[in-house]
């Protein structure tokens, strides 16, 4: 039986308007004259790309250009008959598709980045040629990726792991990039073990699982026997590794780099980024269930902030030393599991990096930028930090591997943006391939079309340092202590955070099934504090201690607490940048509302309202407001902290809903400041904490109090309280 095509039952839009449904203005080719813009810029030789006519909507069109008049049927013999291959636009359309994924990057894979710039403050040209910090006002423009470790590209954003912090700064001698993360030390110190802890720290190979966590047996079995690790151990088990957002964390170049002069004088140096927003984290239990409401929490903050104009911002810090200093330090300045703290070599502010455009594209920007260790400019060069020496490397070929080619240097995003001149062509995707009739030198084509020549005078020159000796595969003994560092972080922590890290081992090495593992961690953090390790082997249910590890040198005597080290003591000046998730029923006081808000405004925070329906709520005196959230889709992990405005039937209502109590028990449960009015008490009695509100629950009666409470919500958290929620701190 025949049957009807079905082909243009419901044109869609874009069919009609193609199929010439408006024949008053005939749309506009690609080819016409009056092109505008294009979706990507033109790069190169390449020219535009998907052409779009001025003030009209845009022709579909093929890759070739070819404009196409129906997208939304592929060709067949009849209605029904089958799909012909002649089809030029669907072949094409599913052979890109096709092709869509890149492989995604061996470590790093999730990330988020956003383009901004970088302005010097204090010039470094006493110890540095690099041009980007010679002058002080200028500005450079940057990009950034924030970035997991473990995880894989779709894992959730606030998995307990490291962060990365890359800089690409796009300076006029060429691109500099800082690859650096949010943390000071690494696990190893030699790039050789870096596939051993990756491969430890992926999911496991037989069952793929789990997916971006360190919570499991071959993790701790690698670090358990690797003790350079331990005091990286220390800081990713503190809360650096669950921050509250990517702009409130620090970033560090970690390695010791050399700044040049332009006399030849060479300076050590490393580099810090310090947030302004001060340091933020949530907590654990918090972390778990974002994870679970919403997996983008970090990339979504980042673009929300920049998108609202609250752009954040980081101070670049340099810790300079010489020879003298690194001969006399405790630990050698080659060694990546060491700090220098602060307090010998403080450290000095030199400039600014703001983020303020997020990407037109995630693919083009944040999926392809290609960060490599070994894109120095002239005035900054390396150490012999076999870390470094190893990621020298990596970096150039994983690009290879993921990008495809050696051109990808030629796309936007990786592109400097200050003249390239060189003889390197062809291969895949060339399109920057350099013009005329030479492609070498020396050549005797003259100034003219005989191509770029060297300069020694600008051209990047190597630090001429004198290495000699005997080839050995050997670890330096000066990089032997792997405990000393460790307690110096952990003696610096206020006593919650000391807790948090007890918290952290314990959760971890629950998950370890070996028994005979996390004995073995037991038996390093002996040789750290003697406190803690008992506190873990309490937690792990250990019945006895085992004997401390085999140390290759004995721990210095104890080196003094660094307060940069912690932080709760460098935590948020104010509410600025932070956000308070308001829990609002119909009837709410509006007077309340209305000096709630305006107390945000004036202090530059934000607020979303939730709501039983996301339809929105009307206060008191008539006035609709709109939700952000309805109650199941907002909880409060979301938030900093959180306010209850409701009217006494509203109060009603929320208390018997399960997803109302436990967003003021989560919010109650993670020490965040609560602010209600006093129709609000029956959701905290039906959540069973109503008579354990403590000061930190702050009752809003009137416009007054509630910019009160915005005042009272500055710290980070309200600690004190922890010790009455938590079984193990009883
Ligand atoms: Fe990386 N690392 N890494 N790493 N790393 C990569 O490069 C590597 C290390 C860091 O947002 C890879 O493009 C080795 C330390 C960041 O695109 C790869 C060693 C630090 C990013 C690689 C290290 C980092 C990467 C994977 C040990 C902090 C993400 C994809 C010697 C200072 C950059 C890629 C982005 C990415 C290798 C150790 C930071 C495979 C061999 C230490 C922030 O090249």
């Amino acid at each position: 039986m025949a049957r009807k095509p079905a082909s243009s039952a419901t044109p869609t839009k874009a069919a009609r308007k193609s199929a010439g449904e408006s024949a008053k203005k005939a749309p506009k080719l690609p080819g016409d004259v009056e092109m505008a813009t294009s979706f990507a810029e033109p790069q190169g030789q390449g020219g535009e790309t998907h052409q779009v006519a001025a003030g009209d909507i845009a022709i579909l069109t093929s890759a070739q250009g070819m404009p196409i008049a129906d997208d939304q049927n592929s060709l067949k013999y009849g209605a029904r008959g089958p799909t012909l291959l002649e089809d030029p636009h669907f072949r094409e359309k599913i052979f890109h598709f096709d092709h869509e994924r890149i492989p995604e990057r061996v470590v790093h894979a999730r990330g988020f980045g956003a383009h901004g710039f970088f302005e010097l403050t204090d010039s470094l040209a006493d110890v540095t040629r690099a041009d980007v910090l010679q002058r002080v006002g200028e500005r450079t423009p940057a990009f950034v990726r924030f970035s997991t470790v473990a995880g894989s590209k779709g894992s959730f954003d606030l998995a307990r792991d490291v962060r990365g912090f890359a800089v690409k700064l796009y300076t006029k001698e060429g691109n500099w990039d800082l690859v650096g993360n949010n943390i000071p030390v690494f696990f190893i110190q030699d790039a050789i073990k870096f596939p051993d802890l990756i491969h430890a720290a992926k999911p496991e190979p037989d069952r793929g699982f789990p997916q971006a966590q360190t919570a499991h047996d071959n993790f701790w079995d690698f670090v358990s026997l690797t003790p350079e690790s331990m005091h990286m151990i220390m800081w990713i088990m503190s809360d650096r590794t669950i921050p509250r957002s990517y702009r409130t964390m620090e970033g560090f170049g970690v390695h010791t780099f050399r700044l040049v002069s332009a006399e030849g004088k060479s300076t050590f140096v490393k580099f810090h980024w310090k947030p302004k927003q001060g340091l933020q984290s949530v907590v654990w239990n918090e972390a778990v269930k974002i994870n679970g409401a919403d997996p983008d929490f970090h990339r979504r903050d980042l673009w929300d902030a920049i998108n609202a104009g609250d752009f954040p911002e980081w101070e670049l810090g340099v810790q300079l030393f010489d020879e003298a200093f690194a001969e006399a330090f405790d630990f050698d300045v080659l060694d990546a599991t060491k700090i220098i703290p602060e307090e010998l070599i403080p450290v000095r502010t030199v400039g600014r990096l703001v983020l303020d455009r997020v990407v037109d594209n995630f693919f083009a920007e944040t999926e392809q930028v290609a960060f490599c260790t070994q894109n120095v400019v002239p005035g900054i060069d390396f150490t012999n930090d076999p870390l470094l020496q190893g990621r020298n490397f990596s970096y150039l070929d994983t690009q290879l591997k993921r990008l495809g080619s050696p051109n990808f240097t030629h796309i936007p995003i990786n592109a400097p943006k200050c003249p390239v001149a060189n003889f390197q062509q062809d291969g895949h995707m060339a399109i920057a391939n350099p013009r005329g009739r030479v492609n070498y030198e020396p050549n005797s084509w003259g100034a003219s079309i005989g191509g770029p020549r060297e300069s020694p005078e600008r051209g990047f020159t190597s630090f001429p340092a004198e290495d000699q000796g005997p080839k050995l595969r050997i670890r330096p003994e000066s990089f032997a202590d792997h405990y000393s560092q460790a307690r110096q972080f952990y003696v610096s922590q206020l006593a919650i955070e000391q807790k948090h890290i007890a918290d952290a081992l314990v959760f971890e090495l629950s998950k370890v099934e070996r028994p005979d593992i996390r004995a073995r961690m037991v038996s390093h953090l002996l040789h750290i504090d003697e406190m803690l390790a008992n506190t873990v082997a309490d937690g792990l249910g250990l019945a006895t201690l085992p004997a401390p590890a085999q140390a290759a040198r004995a721990p210095l005597p104890d080196l003094p607490p660094s307060d940069p080290l912690s932080i709760v003591k460098n935590g948020p000046a104010s509410f600025k940048g932070r956000k308070l998730g308001i829990l609002m029923s119909d009837g709410a006081d509006a007077a309340i509302f209305t000096g709630l808000t305006k107390a945000l405004d004036k202090v530059g925070a934000l607020y979303e309202v939730i709501a039983p329906k996301v339809g929105g709520i009307t206060l008191a005196d008539g006035t609709a407001i709109a939700a952000k959230h309805k109650i199941d889709g907002g909880p409060s992990v979301l938030f900093d902290a959180v306010a209850i405005l409701v009217s006494d039937e509203g109060a009603a209502l929320l208390a018997g809903d399960a997803a109302a109590q436990d967003f003021v028990r989560d919010a109650f449960g993670h020490c965040k400041f609560i602010g209600l009015t006093r129709s609000a008490e029956p959701i905290f009695v039906k959540a069973g904490i109503a008579d354990m509100l403590d000061d930190a629950c702050l009752a809003i009666a009137s416009a007054k109090d509630a910019a009160a409470f915005v005042e009272a919500i500055a710290p980070l958290r309200f600690w004190p309280r922890e010790l009455e929620v938590d079984l193990d701190a009883k």
